[in-house]
């Protein structure tokens, strides 16, 4: 992958998406939410819609929609505004990131990225120095974030981490890998989990240029092509004790921006699914195979009903869910629920799409071949399909299958 700057010519294909509601949710959204969607939506429809396919196809990152996505508040829309967030619900949240994914999973990613996973920590756990110094510049895409847990042998397991810290007076010295970090080659600063001499896990903000510190590229990936992932190394890298996120310890810390996060994808998912839908349905009309479209035929209908029936579920449960996060009351299990099933949920959405599309789904004429492979990473990043599935177990049944 490369980074681009913006030259990509523009598609003239028009984006020709409409919302689909079939059960007059919006009737329990607010003028404040519905306004972000459109607003989101119309950017989509500007300036990612007529570059993604290519973006997508070369496996170069859109860098230049940063600026882009911190002009429409993409950036820590729930973050209060004094520090330059967005001072929204978490419904408002939730919807932005499925305007976003209804694009591309990946610049939804990198605005999860910079919203859930670094923004959040530092306002959660950071300094009143701190807050004031990189929260306005993240909100404004001056800096750009991202966030080391995952390391190479230390995935769905992050408490077996080995990245680590040594007391040197007034800096640790920091050594380490992290791998699969979104955005870490572009990154100005890097929020980083890492085990002290106590065995704790503390945060640190680790800046881009301190001696050391690396961030290469992974390449060779047939999903989220349009989102750039690299990996951050640490040889005996000093990072001031300043730099330490000052009031968060243990393992706790990185879960808890991890369910910011996963909350975001569990709406995020749902613009996949609609963008996959709202075009099998359209194909469906216009494609006239044995003298009629073939939406008239009993097995496309099938899957186009269950298609908007699964949607609609989602809608449901993704409302509720930010009812309930509204109220500081969403659990981290019910999280991870509705992410399982609303990325599943858009997985199969895609794969039946592309059926409907016949041989011209595998093409990036439409955005469902790209949907799906994009949501097979989905499916994995910010705990897998089966990790959530263990978290709902252990919910209900009080005992851990982990240990
Ligand atoms: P466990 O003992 O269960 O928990 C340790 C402490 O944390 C609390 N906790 C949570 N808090 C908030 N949110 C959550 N989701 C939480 N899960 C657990 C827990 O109550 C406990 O608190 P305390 O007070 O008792 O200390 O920890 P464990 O080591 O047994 O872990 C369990 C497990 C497997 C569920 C966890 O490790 C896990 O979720 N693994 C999956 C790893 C993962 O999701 N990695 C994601 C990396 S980041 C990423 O993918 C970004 S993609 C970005 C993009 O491009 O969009
Ligand atoms: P593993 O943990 O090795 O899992 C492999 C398989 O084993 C999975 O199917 C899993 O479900 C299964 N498995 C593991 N444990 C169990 C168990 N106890 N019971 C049953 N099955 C189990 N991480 C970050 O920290 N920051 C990022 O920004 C970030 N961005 C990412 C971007 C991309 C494109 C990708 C692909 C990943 C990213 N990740 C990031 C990492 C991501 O969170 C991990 O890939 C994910 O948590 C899974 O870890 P793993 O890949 O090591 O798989």
């Amino acid at each position: 992958m490369s980074i681009s700057n913006g030259t990509i010519k523009k598609s003239q294909r028009e984006d020709r998406y409409q919302h689909h509601d079939y059960y007059g949710i919006d009737d329990l959204l607010s003028e404040e939410h519905k306004l972000a969607r459109e607003a989101v939506q119309a950017w989509v429809k500007q300036e990612v819609s007529p570059i993604i396919e290519e973006y997508s196809h070369r496996a170069e990152c859109p860098t230049h929609l940063f600026k882009g996505l911190a002009e429409i508040g993409a950036f820590g829309p729930s973050i209060p505004t004094e520090y330059g967030g967005g001072g929204m619900d978490e419904i408002a949240y939730g919807i932005i990131m499925q305007e976003l994914e209804r694009g591309d999973s990946g610049i939804r990613s990198m605005a999860s990225v910079q919203g859930s996973l670094v923004m959040y920590p530092i306002y959660k756990f950071g300094s009143e120095e701190q807050k004031r110094y990189y929260l306005p510049k993240l909100a404004s895409g001056e800096f750009i974030g991202c966030f080391g847990l995952t390391e190479p042998d230390h995935g769905s397991n992050p408490s077996g981490m080995i990245t680590n810290v040594v007391d040197d007076g007034d800096s640790y010295i920091l050594n380490g890998a992290k791998m699969w970090i979104t955005n870490s080659p572009v990154a100005d600063i890097a929020v980083v989990w890492a085990r002290n001499e106590a065995g704790e896990i503390i945060g640190l903000i680790v800046e881009k240029g301190m001696k050391g510190f690396t961030a290469p590229e992974i390449h060779g990936k047939w999903s989220l092509r349009a989102s750039i992932t690299g990996e951050l190394v640490f040889q005996d890298v000093r990072v001031p004790k300043k730099n330490q996120l000052p009031n968060i310890k243990g393992l706790k810390g990185p879960l808890m921006c991890l369910s910011k996060a996963r909350y975001g994808i569990a709406w995020g998912a749902m613009g996949a699914a609609l963008d996959c839908y709202d075009s099998a349905l359209r194909y469906s009309k216009e494609r006239v195979q044995f003298g009629r479209p073939i939406g008239g035929f009993q097995l496309t209908q099938k899957k186009l009903a269950e298609m908007v029936t699964e949607i609609t579920k989602a809608q449901l449960l993704s409302w509720r869910l930010g009812t309930l996060a509204n109220q500081g009351k969403a659990t981290p299990a019910q999280i991870s629920m509705a992410k399982r099933n609303n990325v599943n949920m858009a997985l199969v959405i895609a794969r039946e799409a592309r059926q409907i599309h016949g041989g011209m789904g595998i093409t990036n004429e439409y955005p469902v071949m790209r949907h799906m492979l994009n949501l097979e990473t989905v499916l994995t990043y910010e705990g897998t399909h089966d990790i959530h599935l263990l978290i709902t177990g252990m919910d209900i049944t009080g005992l851990n299958a982990f240990t």
